[in-house]
């Protein structure tokens, strides 16, 4: 009887704790003022947000398009207006858990593309985590460039500096508002957002301790220049040899998984290692003949899906950058082969390299690429040879690349890795102990597709996989710093229809580049079936 009232009374002292946390965390939320300690700053923002209220973005520039989003944990959310110079200034938004919440982490998320838009569902994943987490708009509102004409410092932002500033800014928000030391500080990003993380590690190498770069769009004016060629290579939407989105979906992937799916031993629509089938592919397989006149594609055609799978090769003959992965051309008939210019690439040409709004993407050629690499807009080459600086500082970082990725190819990430490896006299046991790349394959660009694609890699990618290092790559990051253990694989899940309701579809093993994954026998859906060589 005394040990249950005990018990009792414990319980209701620990109810009247949590309860008054509550109150008065609202209370320090709306006394703190965060422009005294950023007097440069301009507050745009500051409410207390209670756990389960849904965030409306319609103040968002509306290109961003993003949907209303749902933050689980109560959080004191600040927006500041932050100058970066005289005509640049940096949107950030710090959203920080309540003080018994917080782990002592801090965590920055990126962007994408070209764009500046806040991605609301990484801060809530972060926080929901304990991560006092910050977004920005990275210089500049919605997707489109025109803010970079005759703006350089707009550019550099994008580039690098304006999450450099949000870091600034969350990290002294975040000491100042607990009153306490940091602990580690992350950064989690992918596609533009997966550049900024690199650019972090190269040019500001103090900022994080850990960084997880998915998709990273390296190689970035190159890779601006290849995805503005294939407006040249399939022409517009209306020309007569255009293939359309269908027979790229239907006709050509089917001769793609005709040729290559089996090459894995299994026939399940993914390429487990698309470069094999790079090396093999014949689009003529679908040529039109005298006797085969439906469901074939013409000479010109053909040689379109030939140029589509190939690398662009710059001014000097030489490969600036590899090709689209095949497998990925179903989801690419959204961009690179819609038949209308690549938006991000326009902008990019238009506003950044040739400050020229008059800019014909229907005339590009190669000597846009040279013009673009040797104007380096805002120093936004990403193209590291050394990160040094980085692994001396204690840094680690984690990187992903999807093997149907659309957008961006995960070749030009193998490629860089070779490079860096070199760049830095680092065998792969050598960068093994602060950098680690992961291939995932049938994953889309950052997330979804067919193959084992959720591993925690973004709010979108959270759900239903749980927070143990073995599945979720941002644990996985957070024990390599704290814990000292790195992820020797990743564990990826699919769930049925990508619907956490619907249960597990299957797992598969993601290996450690330059280690494959292969396919040892037995039940294909099976995690033993599957090991890296
Ligand atoms: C916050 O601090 C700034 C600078 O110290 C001061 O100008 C401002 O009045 C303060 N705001 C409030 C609401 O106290
Ligand atoms: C938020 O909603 C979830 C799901 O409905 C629920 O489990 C959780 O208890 C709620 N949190 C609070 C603090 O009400
Ligand atoms: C304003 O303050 C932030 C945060 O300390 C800093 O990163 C930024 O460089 C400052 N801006 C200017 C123009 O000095
Ligand atoms: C902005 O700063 C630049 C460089 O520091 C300076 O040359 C320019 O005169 C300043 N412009 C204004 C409007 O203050
Ligand atoms: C971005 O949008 C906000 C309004 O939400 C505005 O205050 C700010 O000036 C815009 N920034 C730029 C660079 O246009
Ligand atoms: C194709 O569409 C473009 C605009 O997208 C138009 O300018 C052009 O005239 C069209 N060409 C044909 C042959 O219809
Ligand atoms: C799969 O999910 C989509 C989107 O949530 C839904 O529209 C569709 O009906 C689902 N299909 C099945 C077979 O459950
Ligand atoms: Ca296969």
């Amino acid at each position: 009887m005394m040990i249950l009232n005990l018990v009792l009374a414990l319980a209701v002292l620990q109810w009247t704790a949590a309860a008054s946390y509550g109150t008065s965390f609202r209370k320090s939320c709306l006394g703190f003022n965060a422009t005294s300690f950023l007097t440069n700053s301009t507050l745009r923002l500051h409410e207390y947000v209670p756990a389960n209220t849904t965030i409306p973005l319609n103040g968002m520039d509306s290109t961003c398009s993003r949907a209303d989003q749902l933050f689980s944990v109560e959080a004191c959310r600040i927006a500041l207006t932050v100058p970066t110079t005289n005509r640049s200034s940096v949107i950030v938004e710090v959203f920080l858990p309540r003080n018994d919440a917080w782990t002592g982490r801090y965590l920055a998320t990126g962007n994408g593309g070209i764009d500046g838009c806040i991605k609301y569902e990484d801060i809530a994943y972060g926080l929901s985590h304990g991560f006092a987490t910050t977004g920005s708009n990275n210089g500049h509102n919605g997707t489109g460039g025109k803010d970079f004409f005759n703006n350089e410092d707009i550019v550099i932002d994008f580039s690098w500096r304006a999450l450099h500033t949000a870091a600034n800014t969350g990290k002294t928000l975040t000491k100042a508002f607990y009153k306490m030391d940091l602990g580690k500080s992350y950064y989690m990003g992918c596609s533009g957002g997966g550049r900024q993380g690199i650019q972090a590690a190269d040019l500001v190498p103090q900022d994080y301790d850990g960084i997880l770069v998915g998709c990273p769009a390296l190689n970035f004016n190159y890779m601006s220049a290849w995805r503005a060629s294939f407006y040249a290579i399939t022409g517009a939407a209306n020309s007569s040899d255009f293939v359309a989105p269908e027979t790229w979906q239907g006709l050509i992937h089917n001769e793609v998984l005709a040729q290559c799916d089996a090459l894995d031993g299994v026939q399940d629509g993914i390429l487990t290692d698309p470069s094999l089938c790079l090396g093999i592919f014949r689009p003529e397989a679908l040529l039109c003949t005298e006797s085969n006149t439906a469901d074939c594609l013409t000479a010109v055609q053909v040689d379109m899906v030939r140029r589509v799978f190939s690398p662009l090769y710059g001014v000097d003959g030489k490969m600036i950058y590899p090709p689209l992965s095949p497998g990925a051309e179903t989801l690419a008939t959204q961009r690179l082969l819609s038949g209308t210019p690549f938006s991000y690439s326009v902008d990019w040409f238009r506003y950044a390299v040739y400050s020229d709004p008059s800019w014909d993407p229907a005339a590009f050629t190669i000597a846009d690429a040279a013009a673009a690499e040797t104007k380096n807009p805002g120093n936004s080459v990403t193209w590291p040879s050394s990160l040094s600086n980085f692994r001396d500082a204690g840094g680690k970082m984690l990187i992903f690349h999807g093997g149907a990725d659309q957008q961006i190819t995960h070749l030009d990430t193998e490629r860089w890795y070779n490079y860096l490896s070199v760049g830095m006299a680092s065998r792969p046991s050598d960068l093994d102990t602060w950098m680690r790349f992961f291939f995932v394959p049938g994953m889309n660009h950052c997330s979804g597709g067919a193959g084992a694609w959720q591993i925690g890699q973004s709010g979108a990618a959270a759900a239903g996989i749980g927070y143990t290092p073995k599945f979720n790559v941002l644990a996985a990051l957070v024990e390599w710093v704290e814990g000292g253990t790195a992820p020797g694989e990743l564990m990826g899940t699919k769930f049925a229809n990508d619907t956490v309701a619907q249960g597990v579809q299957y797992q598969r093993v993601h290996c450690r580049y330059p280690t494959k994954s292969v396919y040892l026998g037995g039940d294909a859906g099976a995690v033993e079936s599957w090991g890296c060589k």
